[in-house]
């Protein structure tokens, strides 16, 4: 393998674990669980691995002779900082339970598990891999594991590699779908055992035991550099705007947190829009406001943050997409329909087919997006929020406005605009000095979940702003986290997504603060990510958390 000199460094980097994972951890178990919302259906649904109880590591002097366990690993969904921490803290966790433990890895996500894909991670492969970013090391994929018939061919590998347990790390919906695994599994009194690892920049899978997921920190570092180098440009030629549309899918934590350490002029909030059932042409007048006052004191400059999930949190936009879900949704009558028509005369067809009020949204917006909004949906039923250039229509009705504010004499200035979107710049990044201890610990915490007999339950590290050595490790049962939600038409038990709380200190500090940043010019530029120096500039995690935590 070619590798840089960093890379080389950053490999020597040993990652940080609480005290309760040194040695092998005693299990304590706290109390009994129940899910978010449902839980009589849910119940129902998960009589095996409902109501368990939340368990924590405290240091222990468990015996160290446990036997060999050998685990299946795989990477599921979106690509996200320390995955491969993830899996080297898994190994080392079964290798110090019992050195004759195994680890396999599942090739290109849920895929592999079900035709039977994998490698065996061995210690030489791992240490390739160690605090590096990337999931290249076994590969990801968004098949969705669902179907009994997938259940069953997993069972047969697993039979054949002689494997305890599967450790998926993945996002809400693959947990989800973990947990459904476990269940089945525990049903059919297999042997096997199933843990979730929580894994996504767009930081929407958290609760009160899930402090955070992995790789929001790394991201949104790298983005916040990015966006802090863009500001420094803005600020130095000021004759642009730049409209940065941000990853993160439905929630907009990502665009918070990049607000919270960058101090930009605008950010656009999804949930505080929806809230306030904003229109698109709302949104639109409070960022050409913004931008009209600047120029009057002479600043034709700024940065606007976007997220991307933004359109689906307008409501008029939001039952259009509804709409189209229904029209379009796989294997229907209408969506074969659909494609075979000519692309030129798709958006009319659409038109026609939805209803009245949706048809007039859709035919008001650039006929370049509204065909990006038909494009198919990834294999959980979601719009691809992230090819739609969300940046651009807001951009190009942005302008619009300023050019009426002009004739009436509201706007003094010539609106340059720069877009960008930052999402696959940080999914791969390198992880953090937090990241890469986080991520160590899930995984050993899994591993150790593992060794206990455990399954259905999600590992979890908790207490993230003190130090390392202070953090609690242990697992949340992922029946908890679940609540009934519509999917493809029928109710079905989800993890409860996280989406940014209008209540919670990190959106009311930034709510505090917006004003001043929008009109002075207040950015802050926060530079790359440090692997190496004082601790309060490398090992620090994210504002949202310390807001949070406070
Ligand atoms: P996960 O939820 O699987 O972690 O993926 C999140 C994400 O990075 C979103 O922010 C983004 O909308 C999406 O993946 C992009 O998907 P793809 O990698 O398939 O282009």
């Amino acid at each position: 393998m070619n590798i840089s000199a960093l890379q080389k460094e950053r490999a020597k980097y040993q990652p940080k674990l609480p005290k309760s994972l040194k040695g092998i951890g005693k299990l304590v178990e706290g109390e009994k669980t129940q899910s978010v919302a449902d839980q009589d259906e849910i119940k129902k649904l998960f009589p095996n691995t409902y109501g368990m109880p939340l368990v924590s590591f405290e240091e222990g002097t468990v015996a160290a002779n446990r036997a060999p366990i050998n685990v299946g690993v795989i990477l599921s969904g979106g690509q996200a900082p320390g995955g491969h921490n993830v899996i080297s803290g898994i190994f080392d966790g079964i290798k110090n339970i019992n050195p004759k433990s195994r680890l396999y890895g599942f090739l290109g996500g849920p895929e592999g598990l079900i035709e039977h894909k994998y490698i065996e991670l061995t210690a030489e492969i791992i240490d390739d891999y160690r605090n590096t970013g990337g999931f290249d090391i076994i590969g990801s994929g968004r098949t969705k594991l669902e179907e009994e018939w997938q259940f069953d061919k997993a069972l047969e590998i697993a039979k054949d590699l002689d494997l305890t347990s599967l450790v998926i790390i993945g996002g809400d919906d693959s947990n989800t779908n973990a947990c459904v695994l476990a269940e089945y599994y525990a049903g059919k009194k297999s042997g096997m055992q199933v843990i979730g690892c929580p894994k996504t920049i767009d930081g929407d899978l958290k609760n009160e035991m899930i402090e955070a997921s992995f790789g929001f920190d790394t991201a949104t570092k790298v983005y916040s550099e990015l966006i802090g180098n863009i500001q420094r440009d803005s600020n130095s030629a000021k004759k642009y705007w730049h409209f940065i549309k941000l990853m993160g899918r439905s929630a907009s934590h990502i665009g918070l947190e990049c607000a919270l350490k960058t101090q930009p002029n605008i950010t656009l909030i999804s949930e505080e829009v929806e809230k306030k059932k904003q229109t698109l042409s709302d949104v639109v007048n409070y960022m050409a406001g913004i931008i009209a006052k600047r120029a009057e004191n002479g600043d034709s400059f700024g940065v606007a943050l976007i997220p991307e999930g933004l359109v689906e949190f307008i409501p008029e936009m939001k039952k259009l997409i509804a709409e189209l879900n229904d029209l379009l949704a796989e294997g229907t009558k209408t969506e074969r329909e659909f494609k075979h028509l000519k692309k030129s005369h798709r958006i009319t067809w659409v038109a026609e087919m939805i209803s009245p009020e949706s048809a007039k949204v859709l035919l008001s917006i650039p006929s370049r997006i509204a065909s990006q909004l038909m494009l198919d949906r990834d294999p959980h039923g979601n719009v691809q929020v992230s090819l739609i250039e969300t940046e651009k229509l807001l951009g190009e009705m942005v302008g619009k406005k300023l050019e009426e504010m002009k004739s009436e004499g509201k706007y003094v200035s010539n609106f340059g605009i720069q877009y960008h979107f930052f999402g696959y710049e940080g999914r791969c990044a390198a992880p953090s000095n937090f990241d890469a201890d986080y991520c160590y610990t899930l995984g050993f915490a899994a591993s150790a979940l593992v060794s206990e007999g455990k399954t259905g339950y999600m590992s979890s590290v908790r207490n993230l702003t003190a130090p390392a050595d202070e953090w609690i490790a242990g697992g949340v049962p992922t029946t908890m986290m679940m609540n009934m939600e519509k999917r493809h038409g029928h109710m079905k038990p989800v993890i409860q997504k996280a989406l940014v709380d209008l209540e919670g200190a990190p959106y009311k500090y930034f709510k505090s603060k917006r004003g001043e940043w929008a009109y002075n010019t207040n950015f802050i530029y926060p530079g790359p990510i440090q692997y190496f120096g004082p601790s309060d500039v490398c090992d620090v995690t994210t504002e949202t958390l310390k807001l949070e935590q406070e």
